[in-house]
């Protein structure tokens, strides 16, 4: 199936792994079913640049493929720098193909390094072809709070999410094992109380720094959080306990080292639950969008229609719709 696809791309595999098992080598992405095949990045024309972060050391483009029918479409393009491995720092010393001095002051130096092909990854993340809300996602924008009361939530939002939330084909496929099969680290197969966890694709699975992985429920019309009641603690507890197990198992990451949380708003409507190193400052994990699983499951326990009742804040970007619909109703 050709349904707009998300391919992570490794534009050169790093030699030593801190994490051996699990790790792409290949620019085709596993799986099969749900991927979209390796990506023409030299045929790519830029059209802008979405977003960019000198921190992050990161830049978002848009640009466009000609297809054979001649017609232009659409891509997001993500390049970043990955963090450093500590298993080949002695080769990116030894083995770097130049060294430039830059200045020299007293006891200060700064130098070029030019480290070989093999240490000088760029993750490139491509979404082929894109729609104009994953244009309107990476887009820089300013931010605006809302705080959206349990009747917002059913007055506002969920017709509007109802109507035009994300493609979450990429989700199904996971699920149905026709992506990423190879890539599942656990699952539960309960249809109503199961899910299966697989690293998220931010991250590369080369080092533990930016370790970032997902849950993934099996029982389907779960949206986000605002659907969660009591009935749904089992589920949570499954997915908090056997996530944490699964990491320890797999990566050596016990569950005090990790941030298990929750998105509101996601930007996909079927439940899902992030795993991220507690030391990785991860995208997505401030106040006004993360919500601890462990803070949700506590919520729940207290009063089995929290989520329906409480007013949650969320940021939502300037051009947003949704945030237009939160105008137009004099909430925002
Ligand atoms: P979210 O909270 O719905 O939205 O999280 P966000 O992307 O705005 O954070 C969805 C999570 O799924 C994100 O962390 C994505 O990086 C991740 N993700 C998205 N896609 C399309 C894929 C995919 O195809 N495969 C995997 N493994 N992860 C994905």
């Amino acid at each position: 199936m050709r349904t707009p696809s998300a391919v992570t791309v490794m534009a050169e595999a790093t030699g030593a792994k801190r994490k051996r098992e699990g790790a792409e080598e290949s620019a085709e992405p596993p799986g099969g079913g749900g991927g979209g095949g390796s990506f023409p990045l030299a045929e790519l024309c830029v059209r802008r640049v979405l977003r960019e972060s000198a921190r992050d050391k990161a830049i978002f483009l848009h640009g466009q493929v000609n297809e054979a029918s001649g017609d232009a479409k659409d891509a997001v393009v993500i390049l970043e720098k990955t963090p450093f491995q500590e298993e080949s720092i002695s080769d990116l010393l030894k083995k770097h193909t130049r060294l430039k001095l830059q200045m020299s002051n007293d006891i200060y130096s700064t130098y070029h390094l030019y480290p070989p092909p093999q240490l000088s990854e760029i993750k490139t993340t491509v979404v082929y072809p894109a729609t104009e809300k994953h244009l309107q996602k990476y887009l820089r924008q300013e931010v605006y709070l809302i705080r959206e009361t349990g009747e917002d939530y059913k007055n506002i939002t969920l017709p509007f999410i109802q109507s035009q939330s994300f493609s979450i084909q990429w989700v199904y496929n996971i699920l149905e094992k026709t992506a990423e099969a190879d890539r599942i680290i656990h699952e539960n197969p309960d249809s109503s109380n199961g899910f299966v966890l697989i690293p998220d694709f931010k991250w590369n699975q080369k080092q533990l720094d930016d370790l970032y992985l997902i849950a993934i429920c099996h029982r389907r019309g779960i949206k986000s959080l605002r659907d969660l009641t009591a009935e749904h603690l089992p589920l949570l507890r499954n997915i908090l306990q056997e996530g944490k197990e699964a990491i320890l198992k797999r990566f050596g990451v016990a569950g005090s080292q990790l941030r298990i949380y929750l998105h509101y708003q996601p930007s996909y409507f079927h439940l899902h639950v992030h795993f991220t190193a507690l030391s990785y400052d991860a995208p997505g994990c401030s106040v006004e969008r993360a919500h601890l699983l462990s803070d949700v499951i506590d919520n729940l326990e207290l009063d089995p229609q929290y989520y329906q009742k409480h007013t949650l804040t969320f940021a939502l970007r300037a051009d947003e719709a949704l945030l237009k619909k939160f105008q137009e109703a004099g909430k925002a």
